[in-house]
């Protein structure tokens, strides 16, 4: 028999309810509707239940009954709670926000969005990797997805993009091929969310159209710091189409408004078993705080005559168009603002299509956003279960609708009444609107049926090139470095000289940097290129993240180390300078819980040591007192807190209490410009200043695999 047993202790901690428990018989714990004055627990079809705790029973020892449905219907729920993954970009996160209008763009566009000054749209965005699977850990080297699903008055506009701006295929039919290779090989499932392995490397190396793309994924953009520091690009040639009819060719840019910043590869690998979670946490964290993300969307306009006029075919998703040659023009700004209450209804769920675009916006004819618009559609049907989808919250536009299609799968919105089809004589229903309704722009069209190549889709070395040159030396040996890890895991010789057969035709110096780490005897033949002359374009600044930094710390994280005793004013005066420049504090104590400072008062740890790497910081302070830093460097998290540091280039403050445990971590001798002493509040002012660089890249070459 059931009696009442236990009260736990109220808790003070925030959202943590009075625990009034009941005991069973064999002393499995309930609580109950009558003692928590809750709602009444029900099965999904609404009867109410008495019991979750146990089966139903012939006997307390003895078989279950079949008549036990609310037994059947948990587990049969739970046995189907998953759903298919994505192919690609399984593994993502969202949030909601709005994006707002600057001006009327109608001389353009005739897309309702864009007509009124300061008009705000809902809008929600799916940021994601795109080779791992769901489960797999966020600073993965990859392309990240930027999907934005705009709800406007004349429907939903899926800008369904990446964080890079050209892709590695000219062609929707290789897209399976570059899928398959880049995930994991098919007869040992591994390895998980990388590319470093033979298959990816063998279809790169025999598809020369994927240079350029290359030298992006290569690039420190593939292992973004935050996704709020990232760029996003619409990557494909689209159309405005205004009032009268008159296109205009449209490349669409988002630009993060707290500038660019990426983390260092070895870093990476350390956030990846810290926490693989760094960049949800990080989206998370911020909105939560009330700093929203914000990107500006930018585009770039052009006519025909300039497409004419450019070296490239702008059909060509594997070329850009420099925003030194068409500057982009800002249009209006992208706030998120909201998590979602639910990450499967609304992040799992959400499916975007390159197909949802509004009247006034249109596509090219680039062959890779054409086979797209067949691929959005179709997958949902899979990974969602039928054709309904549309009836998901977060799928449903959030302007008027009206359609005669029907019945199908988990349909909850059917036409009312006795008219489903059109045209019909009972003067019901919504009819086509020639004036209001989307009309296709009547490009011309014209040629023979052909699978072809076009030949201005040929050159595929010289944006490479330009690329690799717009790079600062830092960002250029972090490709080399990239390159050489990815070909070091290749365990095929002749994949890794293809390679640099294509590099060669990039940049022989550093091809010559690839070949000498990978242990090459002999150069390789540059390989074969289509066009014979590589342009030498002009570099391009807006191509280099150091170039553009934002030249602040707003948005960052400064990790303290303290321990018993820290200097409480200078704890305090660093950590209002830091929050007056908008960006966050996290405290790293050797206990979980907090430290005691001079003042005797109690500072709260965030973290403890063991759990708070420097790796999950932007920049660190070392604090600890006089009397505890012996002990604490003796612990080993401790000294990697500050080797990792430094040798990821990031600024470091230090009390000179400090110095014992920078001996121990290996730095003490090589102290730079990097290392700041916090002696007074002055110093904690320069500090902060300096912080706004992000990182000391000069630093890097001193600094050997790990070792100061
Ligand atoms: Fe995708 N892509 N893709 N892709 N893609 C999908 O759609 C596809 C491409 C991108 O957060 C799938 O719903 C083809 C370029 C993002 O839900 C699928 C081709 C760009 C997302 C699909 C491409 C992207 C996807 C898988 C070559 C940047 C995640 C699940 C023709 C401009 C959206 C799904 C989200 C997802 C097909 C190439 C971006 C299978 C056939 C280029 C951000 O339909």
């Amino acid at each position: 028999m059931a009696k009442k047993t236990t009260k736990a202790a109220p808790s003070d901690s925030a959202g943590i309810h009075d625990q009034s428990l009941v005991r069973g018989a064999g002393g499995e714990l309930h609580q109950t509707a009558e003692t928590h004055d809750a709602p009444v627990m029900t099965t999904a079809q609404g009867g109410p239940v008495a019991d979750d705790q146990n089966t139903l029973r012939i006997g307390a020892r003895g078989p279950l009954a079949m008549d036990d449905f609310h037994f059947r219907e948990k587990l049969f729920h739970f046995d189907h709670e998953r759903i298919p993954e994505r192919v690609v970009h399984a593994r993502g996160y969202g949030a909601h926000g709005y994006f707002e209008t600057y001006d009327s763009l109608a001389a353009y566009t005739k897309a309702d969005l864009f007509q009124r000054k300061g008009e705000k749209t809902p809008a929600f965005v799916r940021f994601s990797t795109v080779a791992g699977n769901k489960g797999s850990a966020d600073l993965a080297r990859d392309v990240r997805g930027f999907a934005v699903k705009i709800y406007t008055k004349e429907g939903n506009w899926d800008l369904v993009g990446n964080n890079m701006p050209v892709f590695f295929i000219q062609d929707a039919i290789k897209f399976p091929d570059l899928v398959h290779a880049a995930k994991q090989e098919p007869d040992r499932d591994f390895p998980q969310a990388q590319t470093a392995h033979d298959n990816f490397w063998d279809f790169i190396s025999l598809t020369p159209e994927s240079m350029h793309m290359i030298m992006w994924a290569m690039s420190d953009r593939a292992i973004p710091r935050s996704f709020r520091f990232m760029e996003g690009f619409g990557v494909h040639t689209f159309r405005f189409v205004n009032a009268k009819d008159e296109s205009t060719f449209v490349k669409f840019h988002w630009k993060p408004k707290l500038g660019l910043q990426s983390v260092a590869w070895n870093e990476a690998v350390k956030i990846n078993g810290a926490d693989p979670d760094f960049h949800r946490r990080d989206l998370w964290q911020s909105i939560q705080s009330g700093n929203f993300p914000e990107w500006e969307l930018q585009v770039q306009l052009f006519d025909q005559a300039f497409a004419d006029s450019f070296d490239f075919d702008v059909l060509d998703p594997t070329k850009l168009i420099p925003e030194e040659i068409l500057p982009p023009q800002p249009v209006g700004r992208l706030v998120l603002d909201r998590m979602p209450d639910n990450f499967f209804a609304e992040t799992e769920q959400v499916a975007f299509m390159t197909q949802n675009v509004p009247p006034g916006i249109d596509f090219s004819n680039d062959p890779l956003l054409q086979g797209r618009n067949f691929s959005y559609l179709d997958t949902q049907l899979k990974r969602l279960g039928g054709p309904n989808f549309t009836h998901i919250p977060i799928n449903a536009p959030k302007c008027p609708f009206a359609h005669f299609q029907q019945d199908g799968h988990m349909a909850m919105r059917n036409p009312v009444g006795r008219v489903n089809y059109q045209p019909n004589s009972w003067g019901e229903g919504p009819r086509e609107s020639p004036v209001k309704g989307f009309r296709h722009f009547p490009a011309e069209g014209q040629g023979p049926k052909i699978r072809l190549r076009p030949e201005s889709f040929a050159d595929h070395y010289s944006q490479a090139r330009q690329f690799y040159i717009s790079q600062t030396p830092a960002e250029q040996r972090h490709i080399a470095n990239a390159l050489t890890f990815e070909l070091s895991k290749v365990e095929t010789p002749v994949i890794r000289e293809r390679v640099v057969s294509h590099l060669l035709n990039i940049d022989e110096t550093l091809a010559s940097t690839v070949a000498a780490k990978l242990g090459l005897k002999t150069m390789p033949k540059p390989a074969d290129a289509a066009v014979e002359t590589r342009q030498d374009l002009e570099p391009s600044p807006a191509l280099s993240i150091a170039l553009n930094g934002p030249e602040r710390f707003e948005g960052r994280k400064l990790g303290i180390l303290v321990t018993d005793g820290v200097d409480a004013a200078l704890l305090k005066a660093l950590t209002s300078a830091v929050t007056k420049e908008k960006a966050m504090v996290e405290i790293i104590a050797p206990k979980v819980g907090g430290v005691t400072a001079s003042d005797g008062s109690w500072v709260a740890a965030q973290q403890m040591i063991d759990g708070g790497p420097s790796v999950l910081y932007d920049a660190v302070a070392v604090l600890p007192s006089p009397e505890a830093v012996d002990e604490l460097a003796t612990e080993a998290t401790a000294r990697d807190f500050v080797a990792d540091a430094f040798q990821h280039c990031k600024f470091i403050g230090h009390v000179e209490a400090a110095m014992p445990l920078l001996k121990k971590a290996g730095i003490a001798d090589s102290l730079d410009e990097g290392v700041i002493a916090l002696g007074s509040a002055k110093d904690v002012a320069a500090f902060v200043k300096e912080l706004g660089k992000l990182r000391l890249w000069s630093r890097e070459p001193g600094v050997k695999h790990g070792k100061a």
